[in-house]
């Protein structure tokens, strides 16, 4: 039987669970390094799916492709995304449950690819469903590119985490959670950093009459916000062909002309910004090149960029900023302008997803996060995408392993919590008086100093202090460590816009920027909740949402860092299996009943194989599914009945009645004709435990 199975697979072994030597790191490794060599980039651990980046395009996402994974079993086809998009989709159907797919890998490992696959999957698939095209499409504006140099450039690196719940059920709607969008980006770039895509496409894209409109040369050297990087061009991003693709998304999410108009006002509104300079004087002057800067009145928007005012009992006093001062309000507002416009378009999206017709919804929920990162400086960003990945691989562990959990963590791997971290910054941020980054170090040093994961220069010993700056802090991550600069970290985490300038926002003519500041906003006396607690609280969130449903995995693997086709890095593919825990995955799904199917669902399928449920079972279901086994010739051993569902313990068990049902359904389909719709319907599909 065992031999009939792995002929199945062209190269390799299809699904790790039938790997022979199933405890050899060295064995799995070789495995998909032999398949990755035949351009079979995906592999299975039960029904979590493997995905190595192949850095070139394959010719394994055509339409023909879909058709032939729907409604197909997992195994009967080598191992695709589109099975497991599948899968997920026929098992929502027919227990009307609620399902997520978490994608995780680290920085340019394939998964906002394999998102937009997913994605694409439904949009055919599924009926009414043009609208996650537009969605991925939307979204595409918010990337920026590349990740700094040095770990792997993404050319298309996320810099914000999403979640989308995908409603199925007479129409396709949808709903987009976003988190921490990368704002900083927006005022600084690495070198070797782009900005976000759409300062790109507006200006190289643009049409000549829109980009007069904005007061915007046709050259991207010209701003100051695009420059810093030194690297506006990237090769595999074409600005312009980008620029007609988001226009239309728009349009196929009812933005009209004034939409459209206001929005890119903004856009352009930023790179003017970015333009205004101070001079010397501490008054400072502002250049202004265009009146079409927010529809504010230059004089209006000067004051509030050079001077602060502070209320004085009944008084308003005009305290004048120095330059340095006056560039970080320019930048503190060029940030918020774009960080609200952005929240603005993904609730835009999310009102023209929204499925109005239907009561009953059932949801699969797709996450796409940045990967864990490791830069040649990491700062505030990175710490914050970091904490993200160690959650969610923490939660990861949680569903998947956890008996194991204990001893997955004694061996080292395990969950550390930087929970301290976080609250050790917020104190500084919120301490009043001189509270600084340095400060901050210094707390840090009080607090974590005992910590095994947590080190400073101070801290270390006289041979690690080398490769440690006075203002860094280094953390062990589950994924290795990280190095941490400290600049900047109370800044970006109190986020704060001086309130004449909120006051001034709300001035502006155009729409979009009045939603965005309202006037409610200044009456609160609160201090707004921090960057890092508003992230946290976020998480905290998402990790209930996803409690409630079902999880499937893709697990995304980077096979080289330099975006080399046809390159298996096997050192770093190694580091990658160890620290997403896979051969632990392995372990618990050879040991455990890996696969568990609902009594009615197993009936279904199965019921002609035995002569007690063809062509009915009327009586209990459990009963008929015991009935089936014990025809079937299930040991004790192979299989466990609970309330609802039984668990079968080997992949063997399961290929078997499998290949029983492929004879005996090419039997029946002789005799009678199997409507397709039944057997997509009831497709025999893997559930993990
Ligand atoms: P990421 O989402 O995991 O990184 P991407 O999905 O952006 O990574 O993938 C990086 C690049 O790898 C893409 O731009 C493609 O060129 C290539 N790639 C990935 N998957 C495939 C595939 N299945 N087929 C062909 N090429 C692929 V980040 O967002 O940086 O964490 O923050
Ligand atoms: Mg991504």
């Amino acid at each position: 039987m065992e031999g009939a199975l792995i002929a199945r697979d062209r190269v390799g072994i299809q699904d790790f669970v039938l790997l022979d030597s199933h405890n050899s790191e060295t064995a799995f490794l070789d495995n998909l390094k032999k398949r990755f060599t035949e351009d079979l980039i995906y592999t299975y651990v039960g029904i979590l799916l493997i995905s190595v980046n192949p850095c070139k395009e394959l010719d394994i996402y055509t339409k023909k492709q879909m058709d032939l994974y729907m409604g197909v079993n997992f195994f009967e086809l080598p191992p695709h995304i589109y099975a497991l998009a599948d899968n997920v989709y026929h098992t929502m159907l027919s227990e009307a449950s609620n399902h997520f797919i978490l994608i995780s890998g680290e920085s340019g490992a394939g998964k906002t690819e394999a998102s937009k696959k997913i994605l694409q999957y439904y949009a055919v698939s599924c009926p009414s469903s043009t609208l996650l095209d537009t969605v991925r499409d939307c979204m595409l504006m918010f990337n920026p590119g590349p990740a700094p140099i040095g770990s792997g450039p993404n050319d298309n690196s996320s810099r914000f985490g999403k979640y989308m719940d995908i409603q199925f059920d007479y129409a396709v709607g949808g709903h987009i959670l976003s988190y921490l969008l990368e704002k900083s980006r927006v005022v600084h770039q690495n070198h070797g950093e782009r900005n976000f895509h759409i300062f790109y496409q507006l200006v190289e894209g643009g049409e000549e009459d829109q980009l007069r409109h904005l007061g915007l040369e046709k050259d991207t050297q010209h701003y100051s916000y695009l420059v810093q990087g030194e690297c506006s061009n990237v090769s595999s991003i074409n600005d312009k062909n980008d620029w007609k693709t988001v226009k239309n998304a728009l349009s196929v999410i009812d933005f009209d002309a004034s939409d459209t108009e206001h929005l890119f006002g903004i856009i352009a509104s930023v790179l003017h910004l970015g333009n205004v300079h101070f001079d010397g004087d501490t008054k400072g002057y502002a250049i202004l090149n265009s009146n079409a800067l927010l529809g504010i009145h230059v004089q209006v928007l000067h004051e509030a960029l050079t001077f602060r005012k502070i209320e004085a009992k009944s008084e308003e006093v005009l305290s004048p900023f120095t330059v340095d001062l006056a560039i970080c309000a320019r930048d503190a507002l060029a940030k918020a302008i774009y960080g609200r416009a952005f929240t603005w378009l993904v609730n835009r999206i999310n009102e023209s997803l929204e499925n109005k017709d239907s009561e009953r919804k059932t949801v699969i929920g797709l996450l796409d996060i940045y990967g864990f990162e490791v830069f040649s400086v990491n700062s505030f960003e990175q710490f914050c995408i970091n904490y993200c990945n160690e959650k969610l691989q923490q939660l990861f562990i949680q569903f998947t392993l956890k008996s194991e959990q204990e001893e997955y963590e004694a061996e080292g791997i395990g969950v550390k919590k930087h929970r301290g971290i976080i609250s050790v910054l917020n104190e500084e941020c919120m301490r009043p008086g001189d509270a600084t980054d340095l400060t901050f170090l210094e707390k840090l040093e009080e607090k974590m100093g005992n910590h095994p994961h947590f080190l400073t220069h101070k801290l270390a010993d006289k041979k690690t202090r080398k490769s440690l700056e006075r203002g860094d802090f280094r953390l062990l991550h589950y994924a290795g460590e990280v190095t941490y600069c400290i600049v900047g970290f109370i800044d970006k985490n109190n986020d704060l816009l001086y309130k004449n300038i909120k006051d001034v926002m709300r001035l502006s003519k155009n729409p979009i920027i009045q939603e965005c500041f309202p006037a409610t906003e200044g009456d609160s006396r609160r201090r707004p909740e921090t960057v890092a607690t508003q992230f946290k609280n976020s998480l905290l969130r998402l990790t209930e949402i996803l409690t409630a449903k079902e999880a499937w995995y893709v697990r995304c693997l980077k096979s080289n860092d330099n975006k080399q086709s046809g390159k298996f890095d096997e050192v770093l593919v190694r580091h990658q299996v160890k620290y997403l825990g896979l051969m632990e995955h392995l372990r618990v799904r050879r040991a455990g009943f890996a696969y568990r199917r609902r009594y009615e669902v197993f009936l279904q399928r199965y019921k002609a194989l035995c002569p007690a449920t063809w062509p009915h079972w009327r009586g209990v279901p459990a009963e008929g599914v015991e009935k089936l086994v014990q025809h079937l010739g299930y040991k004790p051993d192979e299989y466990k009945m609970d309330r609802t569902k039984i668990f079968i313990r080997y992949a063997r068990t399961l290929f078997a009645t499998e290949d029983a049902f492929e004879i005996c359904k090419h039997e029946l389909g002789k005799q009678q004709r199997i409507q397709k719709r039944h057997l997509i319907f009831f497709s025999f599909y893997y559930k993990h435990l």
